[in-house]
């Protein structure tokens, strides 16, 4: 049995019946609450015990298929039940991928990440994404897609054609998940995430904030995402980027404070995992990005656009990454 760590002083995992630490959300909700300072230098000891902190894994994004999308995510700019004006387009061709593909390597990206704006691929759409895992692997490049829900023996054929790492977020906490998205719940989450795992593709799986969420919900999806037994190698935390035309699109901005309080508690509840400093790092100055790498963030989008919009072009960051005596380094967990 699980027990509670809101009356333990120490802040530390419970170890039960399973050998994985278990993260209660109150005792996520006790980190997030600590002062500023000893959180960051608890992130900063967990983070140097797994990872050399100077250095950061540096993924790029492509939209392969954008818009059109039957699901109803309050944030999306391409659910079709929006209207954001982003403009629809269906599959890319392999030429298209592949070229893509090629400058972000030459650029300097060590993983090439395709993302789709289905509710889950059909066999067809599968076997047209299949050469395209095969061919940006074959470059040398990790590879990484994020496609929806997965239906039985999809992973497995992601995992033969040399997948690498599969996105699929729990995106905010399982109380507040209803108020976002209403065309699927959580347990369909955790059942594409279950198939991933079981295929022996890596996960990656994070969420976002600054939908309106309370900060005891995003420790709710810190603990859900340290609780996923193991650990994802991969957790990107995204910072809302507000659309029009989408529900969220006039969400207040959540204070930067939170946001690194988000990151360090991540940090901590996921010492050996990868945590990326996603969407949102154009509305955020240098040092608030800076903060964020002190609490644990270490990989970001590299490149000028994520999906739909906009990021940081890679001169600035490779600026900021040279500021701050970081270096690029290929992913070694996630
Ligand atoms: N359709 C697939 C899915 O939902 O899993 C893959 C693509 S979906 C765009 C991937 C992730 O992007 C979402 O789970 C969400 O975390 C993130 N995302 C989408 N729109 C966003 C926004 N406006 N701001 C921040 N993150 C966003
Ligand atoms: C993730 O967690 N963030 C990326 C990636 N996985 C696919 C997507 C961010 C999308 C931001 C909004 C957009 O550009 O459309
Ligand atoms: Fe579709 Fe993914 Fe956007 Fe939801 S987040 S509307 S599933 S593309």
């Amino acid at each position: 049995m699980q027990t509670s760590l809101s009356t333990t002083t120490t802040l530390t995992p419970t170890r039960a019946a399973s050998p994985t630490p278990r993260w209660t959300p109150a005792a996520v909700s006790e980190l997030l609450a600590l002062p500023f300072n000893d959180l960051l230098f608890r992130a900063q000891q967990a983070h140097r015990q797994h990872f050399d902190p100077n250095a950061m894994q540096i993924s790029t994004l492509l939209s392969i298929k954008t818009g059109g999308c039957p699901e109803d995510c309050g944030y999306c700019s391409q659910s079709a039940h929006h209207d954001s004006g982003v403009a629809g387009e269906p599959l890319l061709t392999l030429d298209r991928v592949t070229d893509a593909a090629r400058a972000a390597k030459v650029a300097g990206a060590t993983r090439f990440c395709m993302g789709a704006a289905w509710r889950g691929p059909k066999q067809r759409d599968l076997d047209a994404v299949l050469p395209m895992i095969r061919a940006v692997k074959e470059m040398g490049l990790e590879t990484c897609v994020t496609l929806g829900m997965l239906r039985e023996g999809q992973a497995e054929q992601l995992k033969q054609a040399g997948l690498d790492y599969y996105n699929h977020n729990l995106d905010t906490a399982r109380e507040f998940y209803g108020s976002v998205i209403g065309t699927r719940g959580y347990d369909d989450r955790l059942d594409t995430l279950r198939k991933v795992r079981e295929a022996g593709v890596n996960v990656c799986c994070g969420g976002i904030v600054g939908m309106g969420e309370t900060r005891d919900q995003r420790a709710a999806l810190i603990a859900e995402l340290a609780n996923l037994d193991p650990a994802p190698e991969s957790v990107p935390i995204n910072d809302l980027v507000p659309v029009k035309g989408t529900p969220l699109g006039d969400a207040q901005p959540l204070d930067w404070t939170e946001i690194v309080r988000t990151i360090a508690a991540a940090r901590i509840t996921m010492p050996a995992s990868t945590v990326r400093l996603s969407a949102g790092r154009l509305e955020m100055s240098e040092a608030e990005q800076a903060l964020c790498f002190h609490a644990g963030a270490n990989s970001i989008f590299y490149g000028d656009r994520l999906l739909t919009t906009g990021n940081p072009g890679a001169s600035s960051d490779l600026a900021l990454l040279d500021k701050l005596g970081m270096r690029i380094e290929g992913g070694k967990r996630g």
